[in-house]
């Protein structure tokens, strides 16, 4: 699946019993014709560049059949949650982690030696293959890959009940819907603290799995589990912090004029008491659950006489657009840039919609399960424009999968974890009015004077998300290097909330808590500087593409839909796959060899001036 990929590995049974028979030939034999085979076999056990190649070949087949079985596993586990898929989850899981990390261990044998490159990185690939990487000790292994799955089984079926137990409850798709369309911050509050209150559980299981992670992180060579996450971007570890610095420098006057202009905006809605522009923003006032994505408070703080003249979801539903309906618009789109349908497998097994019968992670996704074709995305879709969204930015993972299908198997992958977040998020730029009106769902096109009304709307979804998409690694990455030990968990967690995103808890939080693992992602360890990296890259491959086709107006105003040219261009870089570093992907879209905010900018540039006239006399940053 998309988001995870698999965990880790164990330098199994296999590698101990061959560097056992090896010391036991050298030490036992004292005669000269011992001595002599022993040199000769020393001799033909330097290894060579057809070694290598023989190495990585055989390391691919056997990860290929493991990685399917993980996944057909996860999948079962994911769409029905129960005691027993969550057992078979782990089991294929640990499978996954022991190979790769014998295999990891049997790579560095190669090193030093002079290789082909395609040879050399997929000898690199192997140890970052997983995300949470075992230690070699079998029971540490399993131990591992049991609280993986079941800290993702908590996740999915975590539910606040207000009245106990046996009263009614409330799950994330309710919740979500609440802190979407409530105004009233004390049922806000509750409902915020109801939802965290599933973490609590999860935070001693938590601390245990950071050890043992951190354990196979350094068996194979990495500091901790932190610096092999950022060991994965064709750039020395730290380049790549400081790489996210910089993007973040440049964003930040963006994020900071947004930030304040909707505090006084929610400061004038519920008061000074509630919210102040002297603090920072509280948590459970801006419409989503981890203030990731502040588009439900549009109408608290729309502008005046910039009415986008029309509304997604009210489309959606007075269309009767069902949600396999919104998926077909989706790969539509896709279908239109040249790429070919989705198999008939994916509208047979995907999941569109929660069951009613059973405990499922709602949380999107997208599976390539075979690594060929039986593409599925495992959704619980709602007739709504986030929705509608969402299913673009899936499809993106599923149509990218599929285009890197030939590649050998340890290049199917994007070119960095940014790239596949960021392609769907393209496609859903592509969006707009005039998108919505060539295909019938949209009657008149606002005219120019809503543009503001259209970016407030769009950054109050991609914009927030910004501070949010970088602290989730920055708070794991102290957590594995252990600059924040279990004692610190949600201390730290909401002082990076203050620092990045200038929100606070809306009530007191303690160590009794365990406030990240109440987002997904940190329950199911799936790394999240990649959502950061592709809300700056998608600007720069829609910018790229728009030029590809010939546009020439605001770039918040073009779609590529329809445009071959543009879909070509796409591909060119979808179908290499993570056979090359990623700047050479990038160049393939974009011309450019650096990630770079100035796109993101120049797409809000419009709204930016706006909001600093409107901030005036107010307070800017916190
Ligand atoms: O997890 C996702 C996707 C699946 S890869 C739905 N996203 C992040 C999140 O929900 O936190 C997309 C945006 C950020
Ligand atoms: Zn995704």
């Amino acid at each position: 699946m998309i988001l995870g990929l698999f965990g880790a590995f164990v330098a199994s049974g296999l590698l101990a019993a061959r560097r056992n028979d090896k010391v036991m030939m050298t030490d036992n034999r004292n005669s000269n014709t011992a001595k002599a085979t022993a040199l000769t076999q020393m001799k033909s056990s330097v290894p060579t560049p057809e070694d290598a190649r023989e190495f990585v070949e055989g390391a691919e087949r056997r990860l290929l059949t493991l990685w399917v079985a993980a996944q057909r596993a996860s999948w079962v586990q994911e769409t029905f949650i129960t005691p027993d898929t969550e057992e078979m989850a782990a089991e294929a899981d640990q499978a996954v982690k022991a190979a790769t990390a014998e295999l990891a261990g049997q790579a560095r044998r190669y090193e030093g030696l002079q290789l082909p490159e395609d040879v050399a990185r997929k000898l690199k690939l192997i140890s970052l293959s997983v995300d949470i990487p075992a230690p070699r000790d079998t029971a540490e292994s399993t131990e591992l890959s049991q609280i993986n799955a079941s800290l993702q089984s908590v996740y999915g079926k975590g539910r606040w009940c207000p009245d106990g137990p046996q009263g009614k409850c409330l799950s994330l798709s309710d919740l979500d819907h609440l802190m979407a369309t409530s105004r009233d911050p004390k049922e806000l509050e509750s409902a915020w603290e109801g939802w965290h209150a599933i973490a609590p559980s999860m935070r001693k299981r938590y601390a245990r799995m950071v050890e043992l992670a951190n354990k196979g992180a350094r068996e194979t060579g990495f500091a901790d589990v932190g610096a092999m996450w950022r060991s994965n971007y064709d750039m020395a570890p730290d380049a790549f912090g400081a790489e996210l610095d910089r993007l973040w420098q440049q964003v930040r006057p963006l994020y900071v004029s947004l930030h304040a202009y909707v505090r006084w905006n929610l400061e004038k809605k519920y008061g000074a008491g509630v919210v102040s522009e002297d603090r920072p923003i509280p948590a459970h006032l801006l419409g989503n659950m981890w203030s990731q994505d502040w588009a439900n408070i549009y109408p608290l703080i729309a502008p005046a006489n910039a009415d986008p003249g029309y509304d997604l979801t009210e489309i959606l539903k007075a269309r009767q657009i069902e949600p396999v309906g919104m998926v077909h618009y989706g790969e539509r789109f896709f279908m239109s840039l040249g790429f070919a349908a989705l198999p008939q497998t994916f509208w047979e097994r995907s999941m569109f919609t929660k069951p009613r019968d059973r405990d499922v992670v709602c949380h999107a996704s997208a599976w390539d399960i075979d690594y060929v074709e039986d593409l599925r995305i495992k959704m619980c879709i709602e007739q709504k424009s986030d929705d509608f969204t969402t299913i673009h930015h899936e499809l993106g993972h599923n149509f990218y999968q599929r285009a890197y299908d030939t590649q050998p198997p340890l290049f199917r992958n994007s070119a960095n974890d940014g790239f596949h977040e960021a392609i769907g998020d393209t496609i859903a730029l592509s969006v707009t009015p005039e998108y919505l009106k060539q295909i019938g769902l949209l009657e008149n096109v606002p005219p120019a004077s809503s543009d503001i009304g259209l970016l407030m709307k769009r950054a109050l979804d991609k914009v927030a998300f910004l501070p949010f998409g970088l602290l989730i690694d920055k708070w794991r990455w102290e957590v594995f290097s252990g600059k924040v030990t279990p004692e610190n968990y949600n201390k730290a967690w909401w002082e990076l909330r203050e620092k990045y995103q200038g929100i606070a808890p809306p009530s007191a939080r303690s160590e009794e808590d365990f406030d990240p693992g109440a987002k997904y992602h940190v329950a199911a360890n799936v790394p999240y500087a990649r959502y950061f990296l592709a809300a700056i890259l998608q600007y720069q491959f829609h910018r790229a593409l728009c030029r590809e086709s010939g546009y020439k107006g605001p770039l918040h105003r073009c779609s590529i839909y329809n445009n071959k040219g543009a879909g070509a261009r796409l591909n060119k870089m979808l179908a290499m796959g993570e056979s090359r570093p990623w700047p050479e992907a990038l160049e393939a879209v974009t011309g450019e060899k650096q990630m770079d905010a100035t796109a993101i900018l120049e797409y809000y540039a419009p709204l930016k001036a706006w909001l600093d006239e409107q901030n005036k006399g107010h307070k800017v940053d916190w």
